[in-house]
């Protein structure tokens, strides 16, 4: 079959070199080419990642009208009812890492997940997918790699946190791995699918 996904570029709405640099190998292996676009990415308030997720794109979509990604992601910690959630960005930046930790002092369960939603705009289609890390919180931060709380999370099967990992070993567990991989797939099949059909038969 004609690689059909070589053909196609896709905005990817962030301000994240981090993200961007995560999803570019995955997107390669599909055979899209994804360009990081800052500055469109509207954040709205709302405790539904899905919901931002889908507004954002659809906002930017309305400015840039090409094909275009956004992914929204949070860490939601069992103890502290799913804190900071939807919330990450702004608890990342006031509290950080060291504020986790600390509100974490004295919890022996530190159970957490990585939760990502993908927005995928490509006209005709829109695509959402989720992607989820389970894991657990780390008792000390550990590792230089990464960004955000990469440094505190330990994924499921294995002992190593985010940031002690290579983009490619982050890329085998995370949370936007398999959100972006499973929205890609889907794009690439329904554009191997339009493409058989002949728009001028009678
Ligand atoms: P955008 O421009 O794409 O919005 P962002 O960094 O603000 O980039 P999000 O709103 O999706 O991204 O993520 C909220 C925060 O959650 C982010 O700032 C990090 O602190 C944290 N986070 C999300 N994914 C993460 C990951 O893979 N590793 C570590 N922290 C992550």
């Amino acid at each position: 079959m004609k690689d059909i996904a070589n053909q196609y570029e896709i905005l990817f709405i962030t301000g994240n070199k981090h993200k961007y640099s995560e999803v570019l190998p995955i997107a390669d292996r599909l055979g899209f080419r994804i360009l990081m676009k800052p500055g469109y990415k509207l954040e709205i308030q709302s405790n539904k990642l899905e919901e931002i997720s889908l507004t954002a794109a659809l906002e930017a979509y309305k400015y840039l009208k090409k094909p275009l990604m956004v992914e929204d992601a949070g860490l939601f910690i069992d103890a502290l009812n799913g804190f900071p959630g939807p919330y990450s960005s702004y608890v990342f930046k006031t509290l950080g890492c060291d504020g986790i930790l600390k509100l974490m002092t004295g919890i022996t369960t530190r159970n957490a997940v990585f939760r990502s939603v993908v927005t995928l705009i490509y006209p005709p289609f829109i695509i959402v997918e989720q992607g989820v890390c389970p894991g657990t919180i780390a008792s000390e931060k550990r590792g230089e790699r990464g960004f955000g709380f990469d440094p505190i999370f330990v994924p499921e099967r294995d002992n190593r946190t985010f940031a002690e990992m290579s983009i490619e070993e982050k890329n085998r567990y995370s949370h936007r791995a398999k959100a972006v991989r499973k929205a890609l797939q889907k794009l690439k099949k329904l554009l191997e699918q339009i493409s058989d059909i002949n728009l001028n038969a009678p």
